[in-house]
């Protein structure tokens, strides 16, 4: 059996690897894992920092491409394997995907990050201040996007169309619910999520699916 021609360096709990995850299995692409450890620092490795000196999942390989950036790599692949689109092609239409998928990635999921919460640990906050920031942060950035699933005729956060916010809104929803943050008052972004989580490629990108989960 050949190899698939891409590889995903990504980390099985990382909400940006799980969004390109999402992209691949969306777009039916096949991919092999090198799963780059964060809680031992792989990140940071000379190994991977070649390939993206901003030490940070996903990467992804794809013939002599090497793409950083999760929302880059899934426009990257939107454009290359463009059926089925996970950005439409309505101009104003793209913008407010982007605009929904960039409110997760830009402004949700940055300042939540591993490393600025090692860094807020490194101040001196205690633990529960640190849960506390992360909750605050996730449940801001959900209640306007609640406020758009209220928008939606459904199925989904626009209609009946995957995009790249809906790569964006399930993992970010897995996080939220890893640090406990109040996803109950978002009944709305829930019914979403789990109309999603029921099909297939988004079940095939869940975390605990990939190479090196926690058993
Ligand atoms: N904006 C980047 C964010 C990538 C990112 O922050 N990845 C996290 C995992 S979700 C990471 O590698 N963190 C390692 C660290 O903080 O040391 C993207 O969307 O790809």
């Amino acid at each position: 059996m050949t190899e698939p021609a891409r590889v995903l360096y990504d980390y099985w709990r990382s909400s940006a690897s799980y969004r390109v995850r999402i992209a691949l299995a969306v777009k039916g692409l096949d991919w092999t894992a090198k799963p780059v450890d964060l809680r031992s620092g792989a990140q940071s490795g000379v190994g991977f920092t070649m390939l993206n000196p901003q030490g940070l999942v996903p990467v992804l390989l794809d013939g002599n491409q090497a793409l950083n950036q999760s929302i880059a790599i899934i426009e990257w692949l939107d454009e290359t394997y463009p059926e089925p689109r996970l950005l439409p092609g309505d101009a104003a239409f793209r913008a407010r995907v982007r605009a929904a998928a960039l409110a997760i990635a830009c402004d949700i999921h940055p300042i939540n990050n591993l490393r600025v919460l090692k860094h807020l640990r490194g101040m001196g906050h205690e633990q529960a201040a640190i849960d506390d920031w992360q909750r605050h942060w996730i449940e801001t950035g959900l209640a306007p996007l609640e406020e758009l699933a209220e928008a939606s005729p459904g199925p989904f956060l626009f209609g009946p169309q995957v995009t790249m916010a809906e790569c964006c809104l399930v993992p970010q929803l897995y996080n939220a619910r890893r640090v406990q943050a109040d996803v109950a008052r978002f009944p709305r972004l829930g019914e979403i999520d789990r109309r999603l989580n029921l099909l297939h490629a988004f079940q095939a990108a869940r975390p605990e699916r990939q190479a090196g989960a926690d058993a």
